[in-house]
């Protein structure tokens, strides 16, 4: 734990939480993030067990508020992937950045700004969504149309998130200003990267908003090109996943161990990481369309080979974080092959919560790799296969990582103890088998061909093979469940009723190790290479949609 230094004079005397070295109107815009954070799962993880129960052939049941599958299935995405993992993200980097320069914010004020457009932006979407008005699931792309309202919200959480990604790149160039010569540590570092990729990554989506999906809902034009649009949101789609995966590794690489008491295997391969997810994020996102007719074959292999490259990365932080866990587990006194592992605190619901995390997170790579196969993803696309990959990458990995970070972050943030240790272990665990049974079963039924994104609880006939694995998916929604209600009790224990002080300091270091590489902090070369691959991986993808030939974006599907 580092020494926290004092408060600049003149703000002294609004401090708040002098342990924290935070000023109360940065405390404040931090808890805002998280807070929305956490109503926006209050309502989504609930509709994860409804989805599986309405999906079991066992079961059928229906959600009484919602009339309609769809409109539950599309409340369960955005929420749970993009408004929960938005807020959690910019709320978290903010106090990362803050913490970990010891220096405030570029702007409070800015950042407030970028808060109110992002709830603006959720207020709307959520008007749509719970109206019945935007049952187009929380891919969005056209021909499925949904109420204007829809669209501007979820365009306004962006520009929310692009001015909180300004506020901290500023924070940072005042830093890089004080500071020549010094290497950022690293946790910045991954920040930084994560935002340049979401505001590269964000703008195909902002487009696709801005000159498609807003005009037509708003009936300014009457047809649209769906294919136009997918490829614009894929542009965006794939990226996406690492804008919710970095925070991830920050904590993995950065936090865990000082919560170890370890230093981290290597600083330097965990920059190398960083660089190349937030370059090669971008220009494979064709590996979500490989079974679109409207994109050219020699794209399709091209995106897939560069998908295994950037699975490269993650095999480095595996490796990595691998063996910085064993040299903590060897610090604890573990021997032998294995024998370290059985000292990793089991019991330290923060520890425990990532390390299952990242043991689901392998099953979650493995299945990602089977999806970026071309021909294998043939046989997996559309099915209950890729919800059971994505269950065990964010809903596994990523997810039980924040829940994590969670437990140590809420207490120091309300400055009250977390409040249930025991609850919170049992939190993590219950989501662990839930999670991992709900990943198998969705994945078995998926081979089985069992479809997703589909009523099936309503159709008449389902496939004597999907049923069985349908059915344990209700167990697993059930685990789930339990472990949704522990989380709120924790939850809502520590921010209201919990007593006494903090047990876990923020495991935040604020200097970068000797040696650290100043050549990874080449941020013009890095931004250069990210429009240089994009433009050469999609750039005939999106000519090739346009179809400049017989039109342009005007030729397709009839709305109405
Ligand atoms: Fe994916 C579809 C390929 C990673 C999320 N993915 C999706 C969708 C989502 C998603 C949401 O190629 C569905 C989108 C939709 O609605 O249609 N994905 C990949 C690949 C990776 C990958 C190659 N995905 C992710 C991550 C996600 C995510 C991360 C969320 C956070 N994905 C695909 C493809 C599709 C797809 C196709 C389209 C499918 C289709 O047809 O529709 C790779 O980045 C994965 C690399 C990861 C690894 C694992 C490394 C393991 C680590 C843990 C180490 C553990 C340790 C613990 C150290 C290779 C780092 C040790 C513990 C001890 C106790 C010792």
């Amino acid at each position: 734990m580092q020494a926290v230094s004092p408060a600049p004079k003149s703000e002294a005397n609004i401090l708040t939480f002098p342990r924290l070295g935070m000023l109360s109107s940065e405390r404040a815009l931090i808890g805002a993030h998280i807070l929305v954070a956490l109503l926006a799962i209050s309502i989504g993880l609930l509709l994860g067990p409804a989805q599986a129960y309405r999906r079991a052939p066992a079961l059928q049941w229906e959600i009484p508020v919602f009339s309609y599958y769809y409109q539950a299935l599309t409340l369960h995405g955005v929420l749970n992937a993009l408004v929960f993992t938005t807020f959690f993200i910019v709320g978290f980097s903010y106090f990362v950045v803050q913490r970990s320069l010891q220096r405030a914010l570029a702007s409070v004020t800015v950042g407030w700004i970028a808060w109110v457009l992002m709830f603006i932006g959720v207020v709307l979407a959520g008007f749509a969504m719970l109206t019945g008005q935007a049952n187009v699931l929380y891919t969005f792309y056209a021909p499925m149309l949904a109420h204007w309202t829809f669209y501007l919200g979820l365009a306004l959480v962006i520009v929310g998130s692009w001015v909180a990604g300004g506020n901290i790149f500023v924070t940072y160039m005042m830093w890089r200003r004080a500071n020549p010569g010094k290497a950022v540590p690293l946790a910045v570092f991954a920040t930084v990267a994560n935002f340049i990729m979401w505001i590269s990554a964000s703008l195909g989506v902002a487009i696709e908003v801005l000159t498609m999906l807003l005009p037509l809902s708003l009936g300014i034009v009457q047809t649209t090109d769906p294919q136009v649009s997918r490829i614009l949101f894929w542009f965006f789609g794939h990226p996406l996943v690492y804008f919710w995966l970095l925070p991830a590794y920050t904590s993995w690489y950065t936090m865990m161990p000082i919560q170890f008491k370890v230093p981290v295997f290597s600083d330097t391969l965990a920059r190398v990481a960083f660089i190349m997810i937030m370059i090669i994020s971008i220009p494979i996102g064709v590996h979500h369309l490989f079974v679109d007719p409207g994109v050219s074959e020699v794209a399709k292999v091209m995106h897939s080979l560069l998908t295994f490259v950037v699975s490269v990365p993650s095999f480095l932080t595996a490796f990595n974080i691998a063996a910085t866990l064993e040299r903590a587990g060897r610090a604890r006194g573990g021997t032998g092959l294995l024998g370290w592992m059985l000292k990793l605190e089991w019991g330290n619901p923060v520890m425990v919560s990532q390390v299952l995390g990242m043991m689901m997170f392998i099953i979650g790579g493995v299945t990602g790799l089977m999806n970026a196969s071309f021909t294998l993803n043939i046989a997996l696309h559309n099915t209950t296969w890729v919800p059971g990959h994505f269950h065990t990458t964010l809903a596994g990995g990523v997810f039980m990582t924040y829940m994590g970070i969670l437990y140590w972050m809420l207490p120091i943030m309300r400055g009250r103890k977390l409040f249930s240790r025991p609850l919170a272990t049992a939190q993590a665990y219950t989501w662990f088998i839930g999670m991992l049974l709900f990943g198998i079963s969705m994945g078995r039924a998926g081979l089985e061909g069992a479809a997703r994104r589909t009523d099936v609880g309503s159709a008449q006939v389902i496939s004597e093979y999907w049923a069985p694995w349908l059915n344990v998916t209700a167990i697993a929604g059930t685990i789930l469940l339990i472990s949704v209600v522990l989380l709120f009790i924790v939850v809502i224990g520590t921010w209201f009723f919990s007593k006494g002080d903090p047990e876990d300091p923020a495991p935040i270091t604020t200097v970068a190790p000797s040696g650290a590489p100043l050549w990874t902090e080449r941020w013009s070369l890095w931004i250069a290479l990210i429009v240089i691959s994009n433009v050469v991986m999609w750039g005939p993808v999106l000519l090739e949609g346009l179809n400049f030939v017989n039109g342009f974006w005007s030729v397709g599907y009839p709305m109405n």
